[in-house]
């Protein structure tokens, strides 16, 4: 839903075809098939989402056409949401008073197949983790979509439906890591991720993003959120205006990693969303497809061990090669070919 009309979802599987045909390309080994029974995801999930929420995914899409068969023809999309003041607490039992209460925007179209992939997203990223915070690897990437970084504990939007990036840090603190960062360069602020971890002190979290004041989501991202309680002091947004090019964002990159370096991190989740490409569609910074090697080469500076997951990119053609440029800086610098 876009503008009063419906319009192509800029979410689509070609972008992970080119993610994947490029690491083929390059040559990138070895590709796995995350290895978790549903016991263990189901356990995962709950460490970060809301039992009401799971359940309402769940079942969400059977819900939508059980209503009337036809609507299996069609997405479903909220229309109606609790404003401040009302009650988020009472879950009613309407389909769509449901959808709106477990969402934030009208742009996220929840289909047939969305719990059954935003499900095995998340089993990728927390094999992912798993996989570094054995000390098997020392990186991994986790490519799947729907991206994630926009969900919250309860609430699904920008196309994302569960928190890969935060299922995968709570995965690398339950296998050890005392303090772990979440670095989110997707063009979008994670304000799903940040509202996970906003009143934690063993999770960091640092976006860096075009400005809330003019870019989607709008409500969240601002220099001044700075965690809450436990966990004030372990948030850091950094919004950069529209027609930032790679000089100036590599700065806010410089400022992160110092972040985090001095949050102790032990482990790092990297949000790869690369939708700050020049081409992007729907955004509005101007990195080239060579800065993004570069990227990859300052983020392993950090010296840790790294889970990478994919969110954002929307140049459907160039998305591949931004995408594992930065993974290859990435190994080149971190030395691991
Ligand atoms: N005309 C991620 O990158 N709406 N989500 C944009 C543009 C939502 C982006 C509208 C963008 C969500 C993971
Ligand atoms: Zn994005």
């Amino acid at each position: 839903m876009f503008r009063g009309r419906l319009v192509p979802c800029h979410e689509t599987a070609q972008r992970l075809d080119h993610v994947l045909a490029e690491l083929q390309r390059r040559g990138a080994g070895p590709l796995q098939t995350p290895a978790l029974n549903d016991g263990e995801l189901d356990a995962a999930l709950a460490r970060i989402h809301a039992p009401r929420y799971l359940h309402f995914l769940e079942r969400a899409w059977d819900d939508w056409v059980a209503l009337d068969p036809s609507n299996a023809e069609r997405d479903a999309l909220p229309s109606v949401w609790p404003a401040p003041g009302m009650r988020f607490d009472v879950l009613p039992d309407n389909f769509a008073a449901r959808l709106g209460l477990f969402s934030f925007d009208a742009g996220t179209p929840l289909t047939a197949g969305s719990w059954a992939a935003a499900r095995a997203g998340a089993a990728c990223a927390i094999a992912a983790a798993r996989v570094v915070g054995s000390g098997e690897a020392r990186s991994a990437f986790a490519l799947s979509r729907p991206p994630g970084h926009h969900a919250g504990a309860d609430f699904f939007g920008g196309y994302c439906f569960l928190n890969n990036a935060a299922l995968a840090a709570q995965a690398l603190r339950d296998a050890g890591a005392a303090r772990v960062a979440v670095l989110d360069v997707d063009y979008h602020h994670g304000n799903g991720t940040q509202a996970i971890f906003y009143g934690r002190a063993d999770v960091t979290t640092v976006s860096i993003h075009g400005d809330p004041r003019t870019e989607y989501p709008f409500f969240l991202g601002h220099a001044d959120e700075r965690g809450i309680g436990a966990g004030e002091g372990f948030n850091l947004n950094l919004p950069l205006p529209r027609g930032t090019g790679f000089a100036r964002w590599r700065e806010a990159l410089h400022a992160g990693l110092d972040a985090i370096a001095r949050a102790g991190a032990e482990a790092l989740v990297v949000s790869l969303g690369v939708d700050t490409f020049e081409g992007d569609p729907i955004s509005g910074f101007l990195l080239r497809s060579d800065d993004y090697l570069q990227v990859g080469r300052d983020i392993a500076a950090a010296n840790l061990p790294t889970v990478f997951v994919f969110e954002g990119g929307y140049a459907v053609a160039e998305v591949g090669i931004n995408t594992v440029n930065v993974l290859d800086g990435f190994d080149a610098a971190a030395g691991s070919g």
